[in-house]
């Protein structure tokens, strides 16, 4: 007997698995009203779901767990089942060991979702079945299909956390930088959780850009640099122009990427390294580069209005997807509003304070942790807003020209239910500007 624990996408997902394999399981949320609860019940799915804390008896006759990755590792259930040595595994896990086809895993602290989407678009123009699943939304076994040719996973460290065997053609570690230290003892729990992605890849792609990364035997490597290799991926300025490269070979502008900021140059390297990997043709990878306009909520130009640019950066929701985001606008305009808080997650925001002391004249909180963060800002001029209208149209009247990018640094649980909530609220308010 198997047990799924967690009723939101990834429970949902499992259980539907199972019930296809006609594998019994049943099925425990500690609450008592979880997300796909009427979605579960209307499915008819064979076992109704123990709803409310966790109990000792539903490990009775479980041989293995199935987890979803919202569920942490101090939970007394997974203290318990680790105790009475059962396995406990993720869906990810689960779905390595029924995928037919190479999959790819994408994780690190940022990036992972548009370096996901690019590659998937660049497995796809080169005329491929391809599948993207994982952290991005879409659960990995809801991918499952005899026709794809490549699975394309992005990989959360909650999702790695329990995985113990995934069988990866190829794999990367886009970054490292603190982010769900609620979560982890220490950063150095985190960094691993995150490295322990190599141990799975049958290649490796390595950003020689991050430290935090060892650099292996059989690996391809990308970095913001002339190559040193023939097959690793790089970039060359030239009458400041920017190009990417293969080893000594140029393959376009960065100016014809609809993308911007160096963050993206390093996002576009890592897809075309995977890409390489599995060697899809360098000429399709170019044209996906050029076409791909980037994914909603991440640093994405909304509208010019009034002489002034709107920037929806709602994904930023930790302190150095901020501070990228700010670097990317601080070379192209003289005057930025900076709309930032909601819920900060007990992670060093010293970087931040001071990057915008140095160069963001005004700054608008909004959300539980905006005192906190503005007690920090110094030589900012700081305004605390209560909705994101207030914060948009205060943002509005406060320069003539330049740009407003709301940027949080901060998980939107506090106002919204998720990030996509709070950019779609950005945006709606900008229409009344
Ligand atoms: N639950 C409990 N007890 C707990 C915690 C959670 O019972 O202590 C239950 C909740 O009541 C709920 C269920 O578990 O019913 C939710 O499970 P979940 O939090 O794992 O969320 P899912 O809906 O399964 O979504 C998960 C990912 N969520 C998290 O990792 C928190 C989604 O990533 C992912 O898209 C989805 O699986 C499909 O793979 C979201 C995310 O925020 C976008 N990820 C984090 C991030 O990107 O920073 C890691
Ligand atoms: P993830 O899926 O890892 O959260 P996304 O591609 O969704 O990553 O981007 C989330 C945010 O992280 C963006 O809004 C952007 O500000 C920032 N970001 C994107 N790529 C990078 C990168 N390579 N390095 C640092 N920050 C990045």
């Amino acid at each position: 007997m198997k047990l799924v624990l967690g009723l939101g996408k990834t429970g949902f997902s499992i259980a539907r698995f199972l019930s296809t394999q006609n594998i019994d399981y049943k099925i425990a949320d500690s609450r008592t009203n979880p997300p796909s609860l009427s979605k579960y019940a209307s499915a008819f799915l064979k076992s109704p779901p123990a709803l409310g804390a966790w109990t000792l008896d539903l490990l009775k006759e479980v041989d293995e767990v199935f987890i979803s990755p919202g569920i942490a590792q101090n939970e007394s259930i997974v203290i318990w089942a680790k105790e009475q040595n059962i396995p406990i595994v993720s869906d990810i896990e689960l779905f390595s060991r029924f995928a037919k086809a190479p999959i790819i895993g994408i994780t690190g602290s940022n990036g992972k979702s548009t370096v996901t989407q690019l590659l998937t678009q660049m497995i796809a123009n080169a005329g491929m079945q391809v599948s993207m699943g994982g952290n991005i939304g879409m659960p990995a076994l809801d991918c499952l299909s005899e026709k794809v040719e490549y699975y394309v996973l992005e990989l959360s460290s909650y999702q790695l956390d329990y995985s113990h065997h995934l069988n990866l053609v190829a794999g990367v570690v886009l970054n490292i930088t603190p982010d769900h230290l609620d979560r982890y003892q220490s950063f150095k729990h985190y960094t691993n959780s995150k490295l322990s992605l190599h141990q799975h890849c049958q290649h490796l792609v390595i950003n020689l850009d991050e430290p935090l990364t060892p650099i292996k035997a059989n690996t391809k490597c990308f970095g913001i640099r002339i190559p040193k290799q023939a097959n690793d991926f790089g970039t060359v300025t030239c009458h400041d122009t920017c190009y990417l490269l293969k080893g000594e070979d140029v393959l376009m502008s960065i100016n014809e990427t609809q993308l911007i900021g160096k963050h993206n140059t390093r996002n576009i390297l890592a897809a075309l390294t995977l890409g390489d990997q599995i060697k899809l043709p360098i000429t399709s990878m170019v044209q996906s580069i050029k076409s791909f306009k980037g994914l909603e909520h991440r640093l994405e130009w909304v509208v010019k209005k009034q002489n002034i640019d709107y920037y929806n950066d709602s994904k930023a929701t930790n302190a150095m997807a901020a501070i990228t985001a700010l670097n990317a606008l601080i070379d192209k305009y003289e005057n930025i509003v900076l709309i930032a808080g909601g819920i900060n997650k007990q992670e060093d925001y010293t970087a931040l304070f001071e990057l915008i002391d140095n160069n963001i004249p005004n700054v608008i909180l909004i959300g539980q942790s905006a005192k906190e963060l503005g007690n920090n800002i110094h030589t900012a001029k700081v305004i605390y807003a209560n909705s994101m209208d207030e914060a948009v149209n205060t943002a509005s009247t406060m320069i003539a020209n330049g740009a407003i990018l709301l940027s949080p640094a901060c998980a939107s649980f506090d106002m919204f239910d998720n990030f996509e909530q709070r950019g779609w609220a950005f945006k709606k308010a900008i229409e009344n500007v």
